[in-house]
């Protein structure tokens, strides 16, 4: 790995928001790409504070450390990522299921599907069906995209369709699913429209619910 992306990693398995910071203005003064620094250093950094927690060498401190420091690094790369974003190509309303307050791949498929031309109504973490539902008839948004880390509020993903069903939207709205725990087949089990593994299929599922 490249030593400056290397830095990047390290920082944020340390929970080093400065060092993290630092790293990713020298690495893009350096010429190496945003989708480097995020593909490269800061995505298996999380992977890899996440296997310390399960191993019981990290506990939820040292966890939210890390993601401040992620969370940091995606705010200084934002600008790059959006660059050379495509003409307007949908609209969607996305947040992390009620009960779930993991938001860094939520804001990340926020980011890429902004990057690629949706105009994106991001409602955070914690979002009930009815703040769903709210949103989308206030901003007229073709797409729900849903996104929950735990094996615990998955289960929010399927109330949020029946509350749109109840509501008489469902056949107005396409619904797409995604996150660490959710799967295709769960996707097909609940009556979600797409799933998506990561957030650059997820620009890729978008794109096919919107044509
Ligand atoms: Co938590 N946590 N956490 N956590 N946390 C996990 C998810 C866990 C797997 C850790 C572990 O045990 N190995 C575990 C869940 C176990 C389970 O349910 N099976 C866990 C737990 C147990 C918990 C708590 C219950 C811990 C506790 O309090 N005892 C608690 C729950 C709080 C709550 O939500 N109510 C908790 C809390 C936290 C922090 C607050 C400390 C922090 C979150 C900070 C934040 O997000 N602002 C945190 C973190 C950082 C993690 C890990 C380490 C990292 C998550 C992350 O950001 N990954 C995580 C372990 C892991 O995932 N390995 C863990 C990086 C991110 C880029 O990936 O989110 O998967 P990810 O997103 C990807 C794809 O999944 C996909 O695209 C993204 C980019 O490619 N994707 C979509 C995501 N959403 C999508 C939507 C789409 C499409 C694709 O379409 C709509």
């Amino acid at each position: 790995m490249d030593e400056k992306l290397k830095a990047i990693y390290d920082g944020v398995v340390e929970g080093d928001n400065a060092s993290v910071q630092q790293h990713v203005q020298e690495a893009l003064g350096t010429g190496i790409s945003a989708s480097d620094i995020l593909n490269v250093g800061l995505i298996p950094a999380m992977a890899e504070v996440g296997r310390l927690f399960e191993e019981g060498e990290y506990f939820v401190p040292e966890m939210l450390i890390s993601a401040r420091a992620m969370k940091g690094a995606m705010a200084t790369l934002k600008p790059h990522l959006l660059q050379g974003g495509v003409k307007y190509a949908g609209k969607v309303v996305i947040g992390t299921v009620k009960g779930d307050l993991h938001d860094i791949g939520k804001n990340l498929v926020s980011l890429m599907l902004e990057g690629a031309g949706f105009q994106v109504t991001d409602l955070g973490s914690d979002v009930t069906a009815e703040k769903y539902i709210a949103s989308v008839k206030e901003t007229g948004s073709n797409i729900i995209a849903m996104s929950a880390l735990l094996t615990t509020t998955m289960v929010n993903m399927k109330a949020t369709i029946t509350a749109l069903e109840e509501a008489g939207l469902r056949d107005k709205v396409k619904v797409m699913i995604g996150g660490a725990p959710v799967t295709d087949s769960f996707a097909k089990q609940i009556g979600a429209d797409g799933y998506a593994p990561d957030a650059s299929r997820a620009v890729a599922v978008a794109r096919a619910l919107s044509a």
